[in-house]
C-alpha cells in the first residue's frame, strides 16, 4: 500500500472541550505519524476558502461561520493508507451514523460541529496539507 498524507483539522469544537490531546493521541495510537503540526484561529476567508468545494451548499455559510469560532489544530499526517484509514478512524459526517468507537461517535454532537476533519482523496489529501504547511515545515 502506498504512503498518503492526509489533512487532520481538529475542530473548533475540540479545541473548546480542550480535546486536542485526547483525539491526536487516537490518531497516533492509530499509527499515523505526525509530520507538521499548529495551532491557529482562521479567518473566514481562510475557512471558506478551505471550504471552497462547498460554497453553494445550504449548510457553506454555517461550516465557515463555525470553522472560524475559535482556535483549531491543522495537522499533517503521513502513513500507509492515511486517507482511508483517517476516514474509518473519525467516522461517518454525522455522528449519528458514525460506528461505535470512532472519534465522531464518541466526541461530536452533531453533522456540522464533528470534532475534526480529515481529507476524502490522497490528492485532496496533499492539496490540503499544503494549504497549511510549506514543505519545510514538514519534518
Ligand atoms: P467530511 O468532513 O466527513 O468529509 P464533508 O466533506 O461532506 O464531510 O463536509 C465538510 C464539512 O461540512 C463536514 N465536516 C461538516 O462539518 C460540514 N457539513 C457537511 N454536511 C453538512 C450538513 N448537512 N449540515 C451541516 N454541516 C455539514
Amino acid at each position: 500500500m502506498a504512503v498518503e498524507r492526509t489533512l487532520a483539522i481538529l475542530k473548533p469544537d475540540c479545541v473548546r472541550k480542550n480535546l486536542q490531546g485526547e483525539v491526536l493521541s487516537r490518531i497516533q495510537k492509530a499509527g499515523f505519524r505526525v509530520l507538521g503540526f499548529r495551532q491557529m484561529r482562521l479567518t473566514p476567508q481562510t475557512a471558506g476558502a478551505f471550504y471552497a468545494v462547498h460554497r453553494g451548499r445550504p449548510f457553506y455559510d454555517g461550516l465557515v461561520e463555525f470553522m472560524s469560532s475559535g482556535p483549531c489544530v491543522p495537522i499533517a499526517l503521513e502513513k500507509e493508507n492515511a486517507v482511508a484509514d483517517f476516514r474509518k478512524l473519525i467516522g461517518a459526517t454525522d455522528p449519528k451514523d458514525a460506528e461505535p468507537g470512532t472519534i465522531r461517535k464518541l466526541f461530536a454532537d452533531n453533522k456540522g460541529e464533528n470534532i475534526v476533519h480529515g481529507s476524502d482523496s490522497p490528492e485532496n489529501g496533499r492539496i490540503e496539507v499544503a494549504f497549511f504547511f510549506s514543505e519545510s515545515d514538514l519534518v
